[in-house]
């Protein structure tokens, strides 16, 4: 790392156990489905990592996608860090309260529920995720792990006070608006959303959690990500270090291909429940 980088919270890991058996990329007809099938069948300690794809088919945007209304002419990773709250409270709280409005009143997708139905069905499963929404657990999914927050948890920025969401659920306008953050009751601070910004550290729980989950699993399922954003993106290269098989599901190439034994081009909503439905009555 060169020294202007920031403050490392990198994983270190052991050399691995080499499964050549696992190693098949997506030549076959069914574009590696029925490979991939076969691995999740023999997995008993599986981790799930999620990026913002696999909410894009609910309607929801992708840290990718241009951002619109109000925020046009910002980069989401611009607008995702403390010096744009302390620059412009208003634009970025309004942000935050926009994106709640839109996840609110979206609803998880067949991607999200094939994997809180192969948690129920293998129980050493462990759902982590980049996303600041709460579509896994409307899903079914229980103990998810958010590296990244949550847009249901916005806390005092002096104090770190959480503060209670009003009872009726967002309603911003489709191209927003501008919306000083509310007040601490502790300390008359500025509210801030409960994400992990640029620059911010993780969680240490969930972090120490998602490395250990990574490292301890004989497969990793990573769902929906550009594998740009670290530390989340050392999570599948800690996998594959311990030995672990890597399947990753996701219609573009990215930075995980070089490390996944099987890559399967297309929608999660599409390719999960394919994944990890029931085999089909023979
Ligand atoms: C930190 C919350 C230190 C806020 C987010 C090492 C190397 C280089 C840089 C760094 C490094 N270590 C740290 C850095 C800096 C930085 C970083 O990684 N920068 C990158 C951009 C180069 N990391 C940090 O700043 C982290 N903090 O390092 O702190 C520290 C340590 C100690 C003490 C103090 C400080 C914090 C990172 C977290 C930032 N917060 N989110 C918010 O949401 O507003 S990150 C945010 O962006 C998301 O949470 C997510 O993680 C990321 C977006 O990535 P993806 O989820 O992958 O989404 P993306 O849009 O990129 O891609 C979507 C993918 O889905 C695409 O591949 C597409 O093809 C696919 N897709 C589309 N449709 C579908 C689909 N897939 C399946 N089905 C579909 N239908
Ligand atoms: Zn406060």
């Amino acid at each position: 790392m060169t020294p202007t980088d920031p403050p490392d919270q990198g994983v270190s890991a052991a050399d691995p156990v080499d499964d050549a058996a696992a190693t098949e990329t997506a030549g076959p007809a069914d574009g590696g489905v029925s490979a991939a099938r076969a691995l999740l069948g023999r997995a008993r300690r599986v981790v799930v990592l999620t990026g913002a794809g696999v909410s894009a088919e609910s309607g929801i945007p992708t840290f990718r996608d241009a951002l619109t209304g109000l925020w046009e002419r910002f980069d989401a990773q611009e607008l995702a860090t403390p010096r744009a709250f302390r620059a412009d409270p208003a634009l970025v709280w309004g942000w935050y309260e926009w994106r709640r409005t839109v996840v609110t009143r979206a609803r998880p997708n067949p991607a999200h529920l094939a994997v809180a139905a192969l948690a129920a069905r293998t129980p050493e499963t462990v759902v982590v995720t980049q996303n600041v929404d709460d579509l896994h657990e409307r899903a079914g999914s229980g103990d998810v792990v958010h590296l990244h927050g949550s847009l249901f948890q916005p806390r005092c920025a002096d104090c770190a006070e959480p503060w209670r969401l009003p009872g009726e659920p967002a309603d911003e306008p489709a191209e927003g608006r501008r919306l000083p953050p509310p007040r601490c009751a502790r300390c008359s601070g500025p509210v801030r959303p409960g994400v992990v910004w640029f620059g911010e550290a993780l969680p240490e729980a969930a972090l120490e959690r998602a490395v250990e989950a990574a490292a301890a699993c004989d497969l990793l399922l990573v769902v929906g990500t550009s594998g740009l954003v670290y530390p989340a993106a050392e999570l599948p290269h800690v996998a594959s270090r311990f030995g672990a098989s890597v399947i990753q599901v996701n219609p573009q190439p990215t930075a995980v291909d070089e490390v996944a034994d099987v890559n399967l081009h297309g929608p999660a909503a599409r390719l999960l429940p394919a994944l990890v439905g029931e085999p089909a009555a023979s």
